[in-house]
């Protein structure tokens, strides 16, 4: 995910982001289904079978391009493909599309990242390729700048664009360089 790398702005757009909560952008609270027991056991079975059956691999690795944002059929992808599957597996378990949405953003060490939003009626909640906890979204340690709605994606400051991106005044100053070592990728 190399455009969002190029986003970035540095440590001052994450600072101006850190307060951003990521809302449900396409689910209405009508529509939200109860976080219960057998849903988040449903969810924790999604996520640990992914995150172990799946192979971390950059999309430079397998295709010899970054950003290649598909379902993980070869056994192998990067974060946003788990993500992908995950969702694509959840909504064959009956959850709804409008409730499972992908955000982009950073790690708290400042690798890109890509986790799947399960927005529920008792919060949101994120499954994340890096742990087999389900947290509440603001419990990641994540910054997350943008997600996926119906209508593109939409940006911490409500922009909808084409790809995600961060598109605060910030951006565009200071190191493009934010993700570094792509050694620990997703
Ligand atoms: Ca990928």
């Amino acid at each position: 995910m190399t455009f969002i790398s190029r986003s970035l702005a540095g440590g001052l757009l994450l600072t101006v982001l850190a307060g951003f909560h990521v809302a449900p952008a396409s689910a209405k609270s009508s529509a939200l289904m109860a976080l219960t027991p057998s849903r988040m056991a449903q969810l924790q079975q999604v996520n640990n079978h992914v995150n172990r059956t799946i192979t971390d691999v950059s999309d430079l690795e397998q295709y010899g391009r970054e950003d290649v944002w598909t379902l993980p059929v070869s056994g192998k992808g990067d974060c946003e493909d788990f993500a992908l599957l995950k969702r694509k597996l959840l909504i064959q378990r009956g959850w709804p599309a409008s409730a499972l949405s992908i955000a982009v953003g950073a790690t708290s060490w400042g690798e890109a990242h890509a986790v799947l939003m399960v927005a529920t009626a008792n919060g949101e909640y994120v499954l994340d390729n890096l742990t087999a906890s389900i947290l509440p979204s603001a419990q990641t340690g994540h910054v997350f700048y943008s997600r996926q709605s119906s209508r593109g994606w939409v940006s911490a400051s409500g922009e909808t664009t084409s790809e995600p991106t961060a598109d605060f005044a910030v951006a565009g100053r200071g190191s493009p360089s934010l993700v570094g070592s792509r050694k620990q990728r997703d």
